[in-house]
């Protein structure tokens, strides 16, 4: 894995001059993934915030090509970017090596684009797959998306008297992924750069689809100081919420364990999306997401002990 020493000496591929929310953990993850990529890569994404905030004519914050997709099709532009590639290189036309990355919300992957990214990966294309997961379609407004978790209050979920947020918990896109037999998944976020990094250059090194869900957290949509990204991306996975692994070649490893799992409170109560759990009538609420916290770890580690 590239030392830190290394990256930063890096040129920076996503570069200054975008218009992202102070604190927005969507562009930290993308320019984490740039700089573990290198700059021999070119890129695709849909709309959302990563697309407005990044492109705005005549600007760019993007030091490699990027093409920008409708909503639901990142994944088929970037398979079909890959496919002239090889076919302009079998002609002798293209001597470098490519590497591609497609960059899609949580709205773009789990939801409006899965049909896509499930295409794209059983043609086996080569090309990495980020899902930058702030948990809504941020872009649009706060509404709730398939990996919006339990009980977050949203524009399409507000909690209030007849609801308390949303009642559903989040999609696991990562083993849906899996269950296509690629060779390479993970799931990580960006408190944790050694560990994103060193799944990128990994997912890279793949000659096939590869996928890394990243959890990046949202100051606006999730309602917290822009201060505190890191900390509470650190706390997700500290509580078990967002387990750092990955699956390789059929194999599952967890790459970080807390010592001792913290309560979901602690990560609950940074946001104010989660505030209306504190009422004294939620606190079965707080008490049925921890449960769903644990009973989703505890499966993920069975997963690593049948696995190894
Ligand atoms: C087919 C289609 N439906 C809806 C929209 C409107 N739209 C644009 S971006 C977006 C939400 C994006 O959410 P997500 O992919 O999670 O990314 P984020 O903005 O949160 O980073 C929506 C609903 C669209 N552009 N195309």
């Amino acid at each position: 894995m590239a030392s830190l020493k290394e990256l930063v000496k890096r040129k920076e591929l996503f570069s200054y001059g975008h218009r992202a929310c102070a604190g927005c953990g969507e562009v930290l993850a993308v320019r984490q993934v740039l700089l573990a990529a290198g700059e021999n890569v070119a890129c695709a994404m849909p709309t959302g915030c990563l697309e407005i905030v990044s492109t705005i004519y005549p600007h760019t914050a993007w030091q490699v090509p990027i093409f920008h997709s409708a909503f639901e099709n990142a994944a088929a532009t970037i398979a079909g970017m890959e496919s002239a590639y090889r076919a302009l290189k079998r002609r002798g036309k293209i001597t470098k090596e490519i590497k591609f990355i497609a960059f899609g919300g949580d709205g773009g992957t789990y939801d409006i684009g899965f049909q896509a990214l499930s295409g794209a990966i059983e043609r086996r294309h080569r090309f990495l797959y980020v899902c930058t997961d702030n948990q809504a379609y941020m872009n649009t407004g706060i509404q709730r998306s398939s990996a919006t978790p339990s009980f977050a209050d949203t524009t399409t979920s507000p909690a209030g008297k007849k609801l308390p947020g949303k009642l559903q918990p989040r999609k696991d896109i990562v083993e849906i992924v899996i269950a296509h037999d690629v060779p390479y998944a993970a799931q990580t976020t960006v408190a944790f750069w050694n560990d994103l990094v060193t799944k990128v250059e990994k997912a890279l090194s793949y000659d096939g689809p590869t996928f890394i869900n990243i959890l990046v957290p949202c100051p606006l949509g999730w309602v917290y100081p822009t201060d505190r990204t890191i900390e509470i991306s650190r706390l997700a996975v500290e509580t078990n919420f967002w387990p750092l692994y990955e699956y390789e070649n059929g194999v599952y490893r967890l790459n970080y364990e807390p010592k001792e799992r913290k309560p979901i409170e602690e990560w609950l109560k940074m946001q104010g999306r989660f505030r209306h759990l504190f009422l004294p009538e939620n606190q079965k609420l707080i008490e049925e997401f921890q449960r769903e916290v644990d009973e989703r770890f505890a499966r993920l580690k069975r997963r690593v002990a049948m696995s190894g």
